[in-house]
Formats: C-alpha cells, sequence, structure tokens
C-alpha cells in the first residue's frame, strides 16, 4: 500500500497524488456512503490495481477541513478580491477570514486587479486590513504586479484560493504557474459578478514545492458555530480597547461605556468592520437558540 494525497474528487474518482504518480482511485464499498467525508487535501492509504488505477483504502486523521471551499489539511487560506470587478464584499471578506482563523489556518489577504484600481482606493483597502494585524498582497494578474510575491507565499506549503466568483482566482494562478491554463471567464456586465467558471476544486501541485488549490467562487458563507461572546476575538483591532469597557462582558453593542464603540466613533476602528461584527452578532445569537 502507499499514501498519497487527494488532489480531486471527479464523478465518482478521487485523484490521488503519491510520489510522483497520479493515480485514478475509486472507494472501497463500505466508504461508498460516506463519499463526502473524503476531500481533496485528504492524506489516504491506497493499494494499486491495474496501470494507473488504484482503491483507496483508509484515510488518515485530518489535522483541519474547511467547509467553503471544502479541502482537508489546508495551512493557509489566500482570501481573492478584486479592487474593483467586481467592487470587494467586504461582510464576504471579514466571514472567509472568521472561518479560517476558527480552522486555525492562517489567512493572507489578496488584493488582485491592482492594475484597474486607483492608488487611494488600493491604499485604503491594503492598508486597512495591514494596519489590523493581516498579511496583505497586492497583485495583479494581468500586469504581473505581485505574482513574484504570491509564488514565494505558495511556495512549500498547501494553500486554498477563496472569494467570489470573477475577482482572478484561476487568472492568479495561471500566471503563478504558466503552462496551467486553468480556464477564466468574463465578469458580466449587467450583473457585475463573476460567472461561476471554475466548477470543481482541484489541488494542483507547484513547481517550487506545495499544492495550491483553485476552488469555485461563493458569494456567501455561514459564520462558525460559536458563542457570542467568542466573536469579538476574530475582530483583533478590538482588543486592545476591549478591556477598557465598563462591563467585562460587554458585547460592544448597546452597553454604556464601551470603549470599542468610542474607538469606533473617533475613527480608530473601521467603521464598516465594526458594522459587519454587528451583523454577525445578531447572527450567532440567532445560531445559538438554534443549538
Ligand atoms: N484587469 C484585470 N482583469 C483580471 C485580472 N485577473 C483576472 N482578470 C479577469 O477577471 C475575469 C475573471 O477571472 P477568473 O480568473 O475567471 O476569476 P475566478 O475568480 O477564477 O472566477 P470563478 O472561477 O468563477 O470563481 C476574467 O475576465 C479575467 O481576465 C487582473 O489582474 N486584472
Ligand atoms: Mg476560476
Ligand atoms: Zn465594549
Amino acid at each position: 500500500m502507499s499514501e498519497g494525497i487527494i488532489l480531486k474528487g471527479y464523478s465518482g474518482f478521487y485523484y490521488v497524488q503519491a510520489g510522483e504518480k497520479l493515480w485514478e482511485c475509486s472507494l472501497r464499498g463500505r466508504f461508498r456512503l460516506h463519499a463526502q467525508d473524503f476531500l481533496p487535501g485528504d492524506r489516504v492509504k491506497i493499494s494499486p490495481l491495474k496501470g494507473h488505477k488504484g482503491v483507496i483504502e483508509e484515510v488518515l486523521p485530518r489535522t483541519n477541513a474547511l467547509v467553503r471551499p471544502p479541502v482537508a489539511n489546508v495551512e493557509q487560506v489566500i482570501v481573492v478580491f478584486a479592487l474593483v470587478t467586481p467592487q470587494p464584499d467586504r461582510n464576504l471578506l471579514d466571514r472567509i477570514l472568521i472561518q479560517a482563523e476558527a480552522a486555525g489556518v492562517n489567512p493572507v489577504v489578496c488584493f488582485n486587479k491592482a492594475d484597474l484600481a486607483l492608488p487611494p482606493e488600493t491604499d485604503a483597502a491594503v492598508e486597512l486590513y495591514r494596519s489590523i494585524g493581516y498579511e496583505v498582497i497586492l497583485v495583479s494578474a494581468k500586469s504581473g504586479q505581485g505574482v513574484e510575491e504570491l509564488r514565494r507565499v505558495l511556495e512549500g506549503k498547501t494553500s486554498v484560493f477563496a472569494g467570489p466568483s470573477g475577482v482572478g482566482k484561476s487568472s492568479l494562478l495561471n500566471a503563478v504557474h504558466p503552462g496551467l491554463q486553468l480556464k477564466t471567464g468574463e465578469v458580466s456586465a449587467k450583473l457585475r459578478r463573476g460567472r461561476h467558471t471554475t466548477r470543481h476544486v482541484e489541488l494542483i501541485p507547484l513547481d517550487g514545492g506545495g499544492l495550491v488549490a483553485d476552488t469555485p467562487g461563493f458569494s456567501s458563507l455561514d459564520l462558525p458555530p460559536m458563542q457570542r461572546e467568542e466573536l469579538s476575538r476574530f475582530f483583533p483591532e478590538f482588543l486592545e480597547h476591549a478591556p477598557q469597557c465598563k462591563f467585562s462582558t460587554c458585547l460592544h453593542r448597546l452597553e454604556p461605556q464601551c470603549a470599542v464603540k468610542a474607538a469606533v466613533e473617533l475613527g480608530r476602528i473601521d467603521s464598516k468592520r465594526y458594522a459587519d461584527y454587528l451583523a454577525f452578532l445578531t447572527e450567532v445569537i440567532e445560531q445559538e437558540r438554534r443549538y
């Protein structure tokens, strides 16, 4: 038996890389009812059949798994948004950051289409997330700006791209890895959205070592299950203010003498981030009721 990693699942088969070889594997009968338990990124034991065909015998324990995109054993999430076309959906960006942190995966924010945006606009988005403490890179699949930096970020690690349709995830991978020829699609002029060109999650081995998943874009994402008190830990910029709140249990919403709200009013915390926090808090409280 040899050990390998699932690169993708497609119409009942799993493509497993073991050593230099790519195996087309089916599942043992007893696994077939649980096919959703096999994700790209899963480490598996396979026994070879004829040629490049094999059977998955066993799946090894995971270190983590993301819900969207569904990939296991991830080391970092590259959160890809376009600076324009489509305009960044900041609420979704903040959700993806929370998902990554809750799964224990390092996020890297990647703003693409730098060639289309003017400096004041680009600086605002980049500076905001940098000031919070996130690693941010500014790239253009079209002009090549930042592509070398992205290549270095991906080298030797298992990464996944996450973001909406049309932001340029596949285009960036094509730029990072010449010769790849992943399909890319226009952004609809009418709907100002991407057209869901990428249909499946696929881990791609990189020349410099490492794997990166190209993934279908998505526009909604549920928050991970948590208690209401936990939410603020996903907003690192609140941390220095929260100890000055009058109540130690402050949810930074309606409570009097809240230092977080005061910081928002003084412009020390971004008001859109705070608005996302409040919207997420409502959602978390609704979720709590359902458990
Ligand atoms: N101007 C400009 N256009 C870009 C850039 N990157 C991608 N595009 C264009 O944006 C459109 C969408 O690119 P894709 O790579 O298909 O986007 P995607 O994120 O993979 O989309 P899905 O597969 O649908 O999730 C295409 O028309 C690309 O040519 C860029 O840096 N600058
Ligand atoms: Mg794509
Ligand atoms: Zn408070």
